[in-house]
């Protein structure tokens, strides 16, 4: 029987939209426990990481990344916690949050595995460094700093760098990628399915590839998937959303294919914000797609 253990990060500092912070109740409160314990799984429940405020001495002089100590104080601790998880050969299951909160569970998983394959389910590429960034905001960066690029503190979070590599990567559902993004994966030769592949090919094929690539080669599969993949009909408690995007029912059968594989070791679902929701939809649909990803049948 696999072991689940849910680990909560009430993040809301890497992005300038409050309530994030209280994605990871909402996710309980739609009922993920029971729904997975359905499915006859023993799940621990370790609560929530603790956050800290930003005070106004807390930003350094040399970056104009947002609330850097804290998110970098908070990924260290969410990178303990996961990589203790993993220490007690349970399947860590992360609930943000906003996307920032990716540097530490990367920084906790990936040193479990030589190479770790990623598939990263947003509507962005979450791939800015302080130079290319629009924002300075650090849930745009999550995944570059993965790769080893980006700010020295957020790039050594559990004291080692880069965490995965950009041949391991695949992000599906892209429809918003900043020009410096865009160069970085042209560089890196990252490959990514944007909205357009999907159209064209269908989920199925993307997701079968999709599935094939991120296997081959590596020793484990991390899912990290931030709910503004999805259309914003479908999930609106979102702090970015973006037009035009992966439906709920695509969404849900990516999940079913997922499950069938058996190939991840670790998942996260990012960015639930209830205060911009509409009557907690968004942590409904990410707890019916934990359901379908750990294997809900309909018959
Ligand atoms: N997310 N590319 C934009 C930025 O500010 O860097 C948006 C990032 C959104 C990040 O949704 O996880
Ligand atoms: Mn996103
Ligand atoms: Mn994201
Ligand atoms: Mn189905």
């Amino acid at each position: 029987m696999k072991k689940i253990s849910i680990v909560g990060v009430p993040m809301d500092l890497g992005q300038m939209r409050r309530g994030v912070d209280m994605g990871p109740s909402a996710i309980r409160y739609a009922g993920i426990v029971d729904r997975l314990e359905a499915l006859n799984y023993d799940i621990e429940d370790l609560g929530d990481i603790e956050i800290g405020r930003p005070t106004k001495k807390s930003q350094p002089g040399d970056s104009n990344l947002k609330n850097l100590n804290e998110v970098a104080e908070a990924n260290e601790k969410l990178a303990a916690s996961v990589d203790n998880v993993i220490q007690n050969n349970r399947f860590p299951l992360i609930f943000g949050g906003d996307h920032s909160i990716a540097i530490g569970t990367l920084a906790g998983v990936a040193k479990h595995y030589e190479n770790l394959g990623v598939i990263w389910y947003d509507a962005h590429g979450d791939l800015n460094t302080s130079d290319t960034s629009p924002s300075g905001n650090i849930h745009g960066m999550p995944l570059a700093v993965s790769l080893g690029i980006g700010h020295e503190q957020l790039v050594n979070i559990a004291g080692y760098q880069p965490k995965i590599k950009p041949e391991n990567i695949v992000i599906i559902g892209a429809r918003s990628l900043d020009e410096g993004e865009k160069e970085l994966i042209r560089e890196k030769g990252i490959k990514v399915y944007t909205m357009h592949e999907i159209d064209r090919m269908g989920m199925t094929k993307v997701m079968e590839e999709a599935i094939e690539y991120v296997s081959k080669g590596t020793d484990g599969v991390h899912l990290s998937l931030d709910l503004d993949g999805l259309d914003p009909h479908d999930a609106p408690g979102v702090g970015t959303p973006v037009l035009g995007g992966i439906s709920y029912r695509e969404s849900h059968l990516a999940m079913e294919m997922l499950a069938e594989s058996d190939i991840l070791t670790s998942a996260e679902f990012v960015e639930v914000n209830p205060i911009l929701d509409d009557k907690n939809k968004t942590a409904t649909v990410a707890v019916a797609l934990m359901g379908s990803l750990f294997g809900e049948k309909l018959k």
